[in-house]
């Protein structure tokens, strides 16, 4: 058993561990390369990345649409131009960008945006996406799986023989907060639905999970949800969850994930860019949790006033597995304002960060930059312990650190800590 000397050896080892230790990233729009152009990589989409668009009109007045009629690599030179050369890249999503060309061995400092177009375009994807995990140090990663998206359906339907190192997880934003638009496409496939959701129809939508599931052989089941989501209410969202989604998942032991907060396009003119944040109610939460405590629930929440209550709720249910700092949380004053909270409240027994990256060189920068902001929280926790009297061991840290970063996740999923 390695004892640890003193503070100094204390935090450069909480430091060490956490570079090191692999991760398996729980929430990504990441896909193996056999889904084709629905795999995102390289340096003009890491620069058109819809955090940077938002970004780049604060400070243009080009139409939208203009923008949009731009070329990928017109869209990305003035991106460059405006976001990098004529304003210093501070935000996190422009640092992102110089991180990744620095992890390739390239010189940010050269700012030659055809010198790293040209090395990217040298990379076949396999060879991508090995450098990618390797420079990442993510092991496995979880894509974001849309059975109503047609090009991504093609390729489930024709014998897609997948990748172990990336897991799918059932998406059911379609589903669920459109249900008119579903029950159509779900008439089409051949289910016998109706929109009234009568006994025959909600035993067809879960025949249809059942396929899906079976198909996708999903790690969990996934919505993002609005700020006034609510249950139980009269909507066919809620009656779905009650009577498909939670019943499937529970027989499946598949855990509902439950990603709230989301104000889709309050601005429709930036597209992908254009959704907002909302505070969500807990209290609807709270009774899912209670109602069905059958089921395994994960939970993240988009607006930092929800952050408190997500943490709250978590101690109050053992079957909630609070996850990430997501999307405009995720930035380093505020994941470690939350880790450094998620510790105080729920000691190791949560999941810390995921990437959401939608950009395969993303996986870089989004763990290099939240391992650090973790590790400094994990330091202070430790520090804060040895001046207890408490001597955490090696052995210890390297238990803790594995668990934050993928054995929790694998553990709630019920494989024991260990990933399938
Ligand atoms: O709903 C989600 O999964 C969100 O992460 C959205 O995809 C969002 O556009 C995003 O990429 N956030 O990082
Ligand atoms: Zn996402």
């Amino acid at each position: 058993m390695m004892v640890i000397a003193n503070k100094e050896e204390l935090t450069r080892l909480v430091e060490e561990t956490v570079a090191q230790v692999p991760i398996t990233d729980i929430h990504t729009h990441l896909f193996t390369p056999e889904f084709g152009p629905l795999l995102l990589r390289g340096i003009d989409e890491l620069l058109t990345y819809h955090y940077l668009v938002a970004e780049v009109f604060r400070w243009i007045e080009m139409p939208y649409e203009e923008f949009w009629r731009l070329s990928k690599k017109e869209q990305a030179d003035l991106i460059w131009r405006v976001l990098f050369l004529e304003h210093s890249p501070v935000s996190e999503a422009c640092r992102g960008v110089l991180t990744v060309l620095k992890a390739f061995g390239l010189d940010p400092g050269a700012r030659d945006l055809e010198e790293y177009r040209a090395f990217f375009a040298a990379l076949p994807v396999e060879t991508h996406v090995e450098r990618v995990l390797q420079l990442s140090g993510v092991a496995r990663l979880v894509m974001t799986n849309d059975p109503f998206a047609p090009e991504e359906r093609a390729v489930w339907l024709d014998e897609y023989r997948g990748d172990p190192r990336f897991c799918a997880a059932l998406r059911l934003d379609a589903l669920l907060n459109d249900w008119e638009g579903a029950c159509r496409k779900l008439g089409e496939w051949g289910y016998k639905v109706a929109s009234a959701l009568d006994p025959a129809a909600m035993a067809e939508v879960r025949r249809f999970l059942n396929d899906w599931i079976k198909r996708m052989n999903p790690v969990y089941l996934a919505v993002s949800l609005p700020p006034d989501f609510l249950w139980p209410e009269d909507s066919a969202r809620a009656r779905l969850i009650a009577e498909a989604v939670l019943p499937l998942a529970a027989e499946h032991g598949l855990p509902f994930a439950m990603m709230i907060g989301v104000k889709k396009l309050v601005n429709p003119g930036l597209r992908l860019a254009g959704d907002s944040v909302g505070k969500a109610g807990i209290e609807t939460v709270e009774r899912l949790c209670a109602s069905f405590p059958r089921n395994k629930f994960m939970l993240t929440m988009l607006s930092r006033e929800n952050q408190h209550e997500g943490c709250v709720v978590a101690r109050k249910f053992g079957n909630l597995l609070p996850f990430g700092c997501w999307w405009f949380m995720n930035n380093p004053s505020l994941v470690e304002e939350t880790t450094r909270m998620r510790v105080e409240l729920l000691g190791l027994s949560f999941v810390p960060q995921h990437s959401d990256a939608r950009v395969l060189d993303q996986l870089i920068y989004k763990w290099a930059h939240s391992r650090k902001n973790i590790a400094r929280v994990l330091s202070e926790k430790y520090a804060d312990l040895w001046e207890t009297g408490w001597r955490p061991t090696a052995e210890e840290i390297r238990r803790d650190v594995a668990g934050l970063f993928g054995e929790n996740f694998w553990r709630f999923l019920g494989y024991g800590g260990k990933a399938a």
